[in-house]
């Protein structure tokens, strides 16, 4: 669907490499910014609830500039600079600081988010906790971590047997997620919402969530997740179909054994 197992070669793997590095690097900054929030500036964008700082900004800066220090033709899309358009068929997606609402409220439901994209396709994807100091990663076709621990989503059968991560936002109506809260509860299931979607997908690849579903979410907050719960074993639906990469679409992930049950509820 959207997976470039076919296309991980040695200039992905050198790709994965540095964004390891800068990674760590970002959280460093992330986490200073974090310790320090007081000093930061709040400001809405179009939403209620849609908040940004300097930190996201100046952090996405030190992802993009390791990265274009290695890999000068390369294309990037992040949250907060947009696109920036490459000579190749490589294209950087990036969220400096998913769950920023936690973040600027003192809450450790946060995380940096890299992904990378090869000829439209999912090569990898990285997301680093700096509060836990969890690397969650993934390379098409290499199974999904969290640092040097080889990770699964649950072997579930019913909603019952776990909790459902959950996101929302006011790009879309309410009822479309508290439509679905309802008829997860209303099947024995739970349900978290913890701000950061990339976090969710994390926990779902690595056997903590049994799914994560948002109506409507951005590329940014999402792809590197994506290719882990796929390499993890998980379910996902086509979230680039159309224009999913510059304008969002709903997300729905989970253990394969809840795919039937959840597309009843969600209608994905
Ligand atoms: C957040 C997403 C989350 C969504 C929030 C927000 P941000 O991203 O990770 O899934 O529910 O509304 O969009 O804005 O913190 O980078």
């Amino acid at each position: 669907m959207f997976l470039a197992h076919n296309l991980v070669d040695q200039a992905v793997l050198d790709r994965f490499e540095q964004a390891e590095k800068v990674i760590k690097v970002a959280g460093a900054q992330a986490l200073d910014y974090f310790r320090n929030r007081d000093k930061l500036v709040v400001e809405t964008k179009m939403e209620p609830q849609d908040v940004v700082s300097i930190a996201d900004r100046n952090v996405e800066i030190t992802i993009i500039e390791g990265l274009q220090k290695h890999f000068a033709q390369d294309g990037f899309l992040g949250e907060e600079q947009g696109t920036t358009k490459g000579d190749n068929e490589y294209l950087w997606v990036i969220d400096p600081i998913d769950g920023t609402a936690c973040f600027l409220n003192g809450m450790h439901s946060w995380c940096i988010s890299i992904a990378l994209m090869v000829n439209d396709k999912i090569a990898c994807g990285l997301i680093f906790d700096p509060n836990s100091n969890e690397l969650f990663s993934a390379i098409a076709g290499k199974g999904c971590f969290v640092n040097d621990k080889k990770v699964e989503t649950l072997k579930v059968n019913s909603v019952q047997e776990g909790v459902m991560g959950v996101g929302t936002s006011h790009r879309i109506p309410s009822s479309l997620c508290v439509n679905f809260i309802e008829k997860l509860l209303s099947e024995g299931g739970m349900f978290i919402r913890n701000g950061s979607g990339a976090l969710m997908l994390a926990y779902v690849a690595s056997g903590r969530l049994i799914g994560y579903y948002e109506p409507h979410i951005n590329s940014w907050d999402c792809l590197a997740g994506l290719i882990m719960v796929d390499e993890a074993g998980g379910v996902t639906n086509d979230f680039l179909e159309g224009e999913g990469l510059l304008k969002g679409n709903p997300l729905l992930v989970s253990a394969s054994g809840l795919k039937k049950s959840l597309n009843k509820m969600t209608g994905i």
